[in-house]
């Protein structure tokens, strides 16, 4: 996770395409509000100034935000929400500034793009009223979802019903294998969270939609993919789920397979799709979480690092230590003194603090610090190596002006952390560092461990693909029917139902963050393709021979040179050219190509393993999209269900 103030996540043939890019950006360029002053020097100046009271605020919004990130007392939150009213007011100023230019026939392309990056994010084209209604709005909807509770599992007495979502909720449906405790709480959460907040989220698409027809959007959906400067994104999107769906609909079959075991046809469907409560967590998102239950190999022992970094006297601190290590064998940068005396490793005793770890950039080119509640364990290594790839990113891209320090698109950040992660979490490099001491090559070592792998990464693909997906259509088309919606794409793409029966009452999505607290979800379906990208490009780099899930590229100064040179740019340069930079010319777009590279062996076993199953992927009966229709056609059905009884009852009485 990184936190900064924005949400936080590429020759004859380049000129060609770029000449392609100029002129379909320039049909959206044509149709986005701007004004009549052409005056190069004043724009440049008036960025000048944006660049360096943006880079003040930063500093005083992310000081109070730290503040109460580490001590959340009463007048520490007053202090932040203080800050973030005056960062908004200072955002309607420098919009309305903003647009007073002729951006788009600017000839110097630095300012120009400052100035379209400017004109084109936000929603201060509200006016005041609204543009206070709806940033109260979503945190108001970020407070209920925050502070609601549910009751626990037969026990609906009230004062008891005081379960949150962190830590107990998403424990119990990872660990808990009782289909009826997992049926009761999902319930629960949904039943909920999703009714409190209909009403809010309703007026939140109207005065987002708004916002964006002002600014000459088509609607909300348009403005949050124009972040990508992509004329064709949803289209190269679309591409590159459905290269992926073949290996997601095998692993898919797999865990079905493993679930009716478990749990019997009474729950799941020999060729239907999987209710969601059985994946391990509220929204079948990551299905490593019950490996207990998938694991292929029972009789093989786990390698348990945990043991060993504890028996070598690990610490938080020698932890960071270590990840810091990792990066200067690269070549890259060493963590300034600011960032070992400002940074929290070990939670307080003292006070109540977020514990989510996150990294911070307070925007002065001295100040970065980490937040974790750091455990001595595997998982939280290699956090701190993913925090610590954040870190590094703000430190190179802090010469930019600072609307280009950040990500070359919004999938950049997260993606390259996570590129770093898969080199230093895999065994090759646990054994190199010591902490596993006989590396096993066994054939089942490697298929567990891509397996573990692809419940995380593969079955996480579908979701990260639709939330978005879901988000643009009630943009587009209303919030009419939301609910149905919602589960019509989630039976598509993930082949999972809900457990029980919902209506339009409902409104499921809510139950995911991201919704109420309208941040953008498709950045992590793009950080998940940028990070397998980057890490085949880094390991053919490093000249790395073999499979691909086992390059570690440790010590290797090549790899730092390319990170270095692609993390400098930061957002001053489309994300297509940062690819290429990265590539080396060989790609210059989003792709899944290299993450099925790296499933392939999986993907093999996979298929040899569902050889006897009747169908790969899911067969939908009506069932099925019974449990969701909207009231008319469910009404209609209900009517068509209770028809013959209602013939038998006659002809009973007429009998
Ligand atoms: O929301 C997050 C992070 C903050 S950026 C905790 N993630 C997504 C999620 O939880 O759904 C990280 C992985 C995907
Ligand atoms: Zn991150």
């Amino acid at each position: 996770m990184l936190s900064g103030m924005r949400y936080s996540f590429e020759c004859k043939t380049a000129a060609v395409i770029a000449f392609v890019f100029l002129l379909q950006d320039f049909g959206i360029e044509g149709r986005l509000i701007q004004g009549t002053n052409v005056n190069l020097g004043e724009a440049l100046q008036f960025l000048r100034e944006y660049s360096n009271e943006g880079s003040e605020m930063c500093f005083r919004l992310n000081t109070a935000r730290w503040n109460y990130a580490t001590n959340m007392t009463e007048i520490n939150k007053k202090r932040m929400i203080d800050e973030q009213t005056h960062k908004a007011k200072f955002d309607k100023v420098s919009w309305k500034k903003a647009i007073t230019f002729d951006w788009t026939h600017l000839s110097d392309p630095v300012a120009k793009r400052q100035l379209k990056i400017l004109a084109t994010t936000g929603r201060a084209s509200l006016n005041d009223e609204k543009y206070n209604e709806i940033h109260h709005l979503v945190s108001e909807m970020k407070d209920v979802y925050s502070h609601t509770q549910v009751c626990p599992f037969n026990n609906f007495d009230p004062q008891f019903c005081n379960i949150s979502l962190e830590p107990d909720i998403s424990r119990l449906m990872s660990h808990s294998k009782n289909p009826a405790e997992l049926l009761h709480l999902w319930k629960e959460w949904h039943d909920k969270i999703g009714p409190r907040l209909k009403n809010k989220f309703m007026r939140y698409v109207q005065l987002a939609n708004q916002a964006a027809r002002m600014i000459g959007f088509s609607d909300a959906g348009d403005q949050m993919r124009h972040v990508y400067e992509d004329a064709v994104f949803e289209r190269e999107v679309m591409e590159t789920w459905r290269t992926l769906e073949e290996l997601y609909k095998e692993i898919f079959t797999y865990v079905r397979r493993k679930l009716l075991t478990k749990y019997g046809p009474e729950f799941v469907r020999e060729n239907g799709p999987i209710p969601v409560h059985l994946l391990g967590d509220l929204w079948g998102q990551d299905w490593s979480k019950i490996f207990d239950i998938l694991k292929p190999y029972s009789w093989s022992k786990d390698v348990d690092v945990t043991s060993e970094m504890l028996l070598q006297g690990y610490t938080p601190l020698k932890m960071y230590q270590l990840a810091e290590e990792f990066y200067t064998s690269l070549g890259l940068k060493s963590m300034p003194p600011e960032f070992w005396k400002n940074s929290l490793f070990d939670k307080p005793n003292d006070r109540k603090i977020q514990c989510t770890a996150s990294a911070w950039d307070f925007c002065n080119g001295v100040d970065y610090r980490i937040k974790q509640c750091t455990k001595v364990d595997l998982q939280d290594f290699v956090t701190a190596h993913h925090e610590m790839a954040h870190i590094q990113y703000y430190m190179h891209y802090a010469e930019q002006p600072y609307l280009y320090r950040d990500g070359a698109n919004p999938g950049f950040h997260e993606g390259i952390a996570n590129a770093i992660v898969l080199s230093i979490s895999n065994p090759t490099h646990l054994q190199r560092i010591g902490l596993i001491r006989n590396e096993s090559n066994a054939f089942e070592t490697n298929i567990q461990f891509l397996l573990q792998m692809a419940l995380k990464k593969v079955s996480y693909a579908p979701f990260a693909f639709l939330v978005d997906q879901w988000r643009y259509k009630v943009f587009k088309e209303g919030v009419k029917n939301m609910n149905s919606a919602w589960w019509d794409l989630r039976l598509r793409y993930q082949g999972i139902i809900p457990p029980d029966l919902r209506t339009e009452q409902q409104l499921d999505p809510m139950s995911k963050k991201h919704v109420p607290a309208d941040i953008p979800y498709i950045n992590y379906y793009i950080a998940l393709l940028v990070e397998f990208q980057v890490y085949e490009s880094l390991c053919a780099a490093k000249g790395h021979i073999g499979q691909l899930h086992t390059c570690d590229f440790y010590k290797s100064r090549e790899v730092g040179s390319i990170l270095s040179d692609a993390m400098q740019v930061g957002k001053a340069r489309h994300w297509k050219d940062v690819i290429r930079m990265i590539t080396k010319g060989q790609s210059d777009s989003i792709s899944a190509s290299s993450m099925l590279k790296y499933f392939q062996p999986l993907q093999q076993w996979l298929h040899l393993q569902n050889t006897n199953e009747e169908i790969i992927g899911w067969n939908v009966s009506s069932d099925d999209r019974m449990l969701f229709q909207p009231l008319q056609s469910k009404s209609n059905s209900v009517r068509y269900a209770t028809f013959p009884l209602i013939i038998l009852l006659v002809s009973g009485l007429i009998i």
